[in-house]
């Protein structure tokens, strides 16, 4: 079978979320989450994979493996760790971080906002709040100053619609609600502060791209279920994708796919082979959710997540080799595709469901922090090296 090739300075990357694998990010309201006894937490982050202090042999493993690129997320509560009071010396962290991106050839890509949200503007109303919006814009500007020589690609917000839909109506997440009109209104609150702080971004960096990322399933209808797609539809992506027209991109990140039945989820097909989270393995859903963000936005698309979460490490190898297919596909027809970015690069936190799914392409003994890289990693760093899947 010959080689599918892919455009020049496509973006091979994988992805961390600093909650998820930094360890020790208390002043947030993620941390005090997993602490309530009143939350669905299984287990608290603690260290996670000490990624704060780890992540030069981190990048390096990557860099080694054939990676270009690596996204990663800023903490807002080390950078701000109360209201207007800034921390320098998490700046200049942040800043070793992305010069050590530089210096072993990653390109970063960074994240402002990755679910965590610090504890003293929680206590405000966190993205219940309009003021938030203006408070992250600030933090923003503030980061992007500092960091504007370092910076080429950003990501403002990740996955707002999963911070209110999970955080206000299923409440799931903090702050725990379950409220369609408050997800709603959460909606309009992160759209707003997606827009003031890529516009702070912009003037603080200018040249860099600027976009947010979004949470996109495959959708289909079933037995009628057209009508009740386009209604969970509408608020969980359309209005996010509507916002994102003046972007420089819109990042994608896709899992699986979403039945639908006139009577709304109905969650995976009776025989289908399930992932660590429960979902469909469903490579082929990255095609659709790509499709459609280039369709509705006439943006740039940036696959900023795509994995599973599994065991078994050969059929990772198959997700991706099958999701890189569909890529390619769109590619093809036209579709500018900025690049790849696999979740994870490193078995981490997984939110709610603690450190029990695993999607990293390079495991770590929590015990001892040791990584060892799996040959899922090997396989996709090569696909980078060469550019081309074989
Ligand atoms: C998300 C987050 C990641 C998750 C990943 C796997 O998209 O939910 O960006 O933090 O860990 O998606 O669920």
């Amino acid at each position: 079978m010959s080689s599918i090739d892919f455009p020049r300075r496509f973006l091979w990357g994988t992805a961390t979320a600093a909650h998820q694998v930094e360890g020790g990010n208390w002043n947030n309201d993620w941390w005090a989450w997993e602490h309530d006894p009143a939350s669905p937490c299984v287990e608290p982050s603690g260290d996670a994979v000490d990624h704060y202090h780890r992540y030069r042999e981190d990048l390096g493993l990557l860099a080694d493996l054939g990676f270009n690129a690596y996204r990663f997320s800023l903490e807002w509560s080390r950078l701000e760790p109360e209201d207007g009071e800034v921390s320098l010396a998490a700046l200049n962290h942040y800043r070793r971080v992305i010069e050590a991106c530089h210096e072993v050839g990653l390109l970063p890509v960074v994240t402002f906002h990755h679910f965590t949200t610090p504890r003293w503007v929680a206590a405000r109303g966190g993205w219940g709040a309009p003021d938030t919006a203006d408070l992250f814009a600030r933090f923003a500007q503030w980061a992007a100053e500092g960091l504007s020589d370092l910076l080429s690609i950003v990501c403002t917000i990740n996955e707002p619609n999963i911070v209110a839909t999970m955080g206000f109506l299923t409440g799931v997440f903090p702050p725990g609600l379950q409220d369609p009109g408050a997800r709603e209104r959460a909606n309009g609150v992160l759209i707003d502060a997606h827009h003031k702080a890529a516009a702070a971004i912009r003037r603080a960096a200018p040249g860099c791209r600027v976009g947010l990322t979004l949470a996109m399933s495959e959708w289909t209808a079933v037995d009628g279920g057209e009508e009740t797609l386009d209604e969970l539809r509408g608020p969980m992506e359309d209005v996010f994708l509507e916002a994102t027209r003046v972007d420089d991109f819109i990042g994608v990140q896709t899992y699986s796919r979403n039945r639908i039945s006139p009577a709304g989820y109905l969650g995976p097909e009776p025989d289908a082979e399930l992932t660590l989270m429960g979902y469909e393995f469903r490579p082929q859903a990255l095609e659709a959710t790509i499709r459609r963000a280039a369709g509705v936005t006439g943006l740039a698309v940036f696959v900023t997540e795509n994995g599973v979460a599994t065991t078994d490490d050969r059929r990772r190898i198959e997700f991706v080799r099958r999701a890189l297919e569909g890529v390619h596909r769109c590619i093809e027809d036209g579709i500018e595709v900025l690049g790849y970015t696999y979740w994870s690069a490193l078995d981490n936190f997984e939110w709610v469901l603690g450190y029990g799914p695993t999607f990293g392409l390079i495991g770590v003994d929590r015990g001892t922090q040791q990584r060892s890289v799996k040959a899922s990693a090997r396989w996709l760093g090569g696909v980078a090296r060469a550019n081309a899947l074989g």
